[in-house]
């Protein structure tokens, strides 16, 4: 029934679960990046999306709730670009789903990892998440049919990015897009603290996965298809001279630095249109 129409409004306890495959998805996705796009755009086109860019399906009840967490710091421009893509792709994989912006605040090396800890806490504060999407800000999905709920074991998604000509660039590559249940989060006790700069966190995450007893689990390589908004190296985030030292040593470190030692001062939480922003502190190197 089309409970929209009825004139009583809608008694969400009594509806449907939505079907187990979305009637919605369109398959391959022609990404590019109209000029003048602006936020107010994006809001318009996504009048179902309410405060704190969250989403549920107006007629059916969700069976998965799906939470984008992306770490953040001077990128609105591919912010713009990633929710004019994201909101209607969620949509139509008929998911309950938020968006969150963790930004780092301050001029200090940025910490990708460790801004995803305090979005997996702050997000897990806000909603019983069943699923977590840890997001860089420039990959854009191509294709809806590489649906973003979580698998069995820790799924890495971005697996076909453009600039890799849509191959893994090495078999235990975990960058990018990569999504994970509360249980195998906090069963590899999360991401590292201690990366500040670029590089090697990535492969950390995939080291902890097996260290936690999971395996890497990825969607078709057909699906689990990118592209990534060009850019530069950004300024403070200069390649980090340490990482190959700090991956030699996960295995003994994993279990002291993660999620039960995460140390963050929370700055401002608002909830925009079109996602949450969470502003922290997450300090400077030990
Ligand atoms: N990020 C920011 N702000 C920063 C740095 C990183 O928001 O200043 C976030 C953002 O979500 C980004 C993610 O962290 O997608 C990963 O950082 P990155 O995009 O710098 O890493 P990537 O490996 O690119 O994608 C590195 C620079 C490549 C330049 C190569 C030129 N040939
Ligand atoms: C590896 C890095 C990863 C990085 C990947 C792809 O070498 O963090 O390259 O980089 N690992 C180390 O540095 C130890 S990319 O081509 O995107 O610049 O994600």
């Amino acid at each position: 029934a089309n409970l929209s129409r009825l004139g009583p409004p809608i008694n969400r306890d009594d509806m449907p679960y939505c079907p187990k495959q979305s009637p919605h998805l369109v398959g391959p996705i022609h990404v590019t990046f109209p000029s003048g796009l602006t936020l107010a755009d994006v809001e318009r086109k996504n009048p179902l999306v309410v405060r704190g860019g969250r989403y549920r399906p107006p007629n059916c009840e969700a069976r998965h709730r799906t939470a984008i967490i992306i770490p953040h710091r001077s990128r609105e421009h591919h912010l713009k670009f990633l929710l004019y893509y994201l909101h209607p792709f969620l949509q139509r994989q008929q998911l309950n789903y938020g968006i969150y912006i963790i930004h780092q605040a301050g001029n200090y090396t940025f910490n990708r990892a460790k801004l995803m800890n305090v979005g997996f806490r702050e997000a897990m504060r806000d909603e019983d998440w069943d699923c977590l999407f840890f997001h860089d800000v420039d990959l854009i999905p191509e294709d809806d049919r590489n649906t973003y709920i979580c698998d069995a074991h820790p799924k890495h998604a971005a697996i076909a990015m453009d600039k890799f000509g849509y191959k893994l660039p090495y078999k235990m590559y975990f960058g990018g897009v990569s999504a994970l249940s509360p249980d195998q989060y906090l069963k590899m006790n999360g991401f590292p603290n201690n990366y500040w700069g670029w590089g090697g966190e990535d492969d950390d995450i995939g080291v902890r996965v097996s260290l936690g007893g999971m395996v890497i689990s990825r969607p078709s390589i057909n699906v689990g298809r990118y592209k990534m908004i060009k850019h530069k190296h950004d300024k403070g985030n200069e390649v980090n001279p340490k990482r190959f030292n700090m991956l030699a040593k996960t295995r003994h470190t994993w279990k002291e630095d993660g999620m039960n030692t995460v140390e963050y001062e929370i700055i401002s939480r608002d909830y925009q249109p079109l996602y949450a922003n969470i502003t922290v502190n997450i300090g400077t190197e030990a």
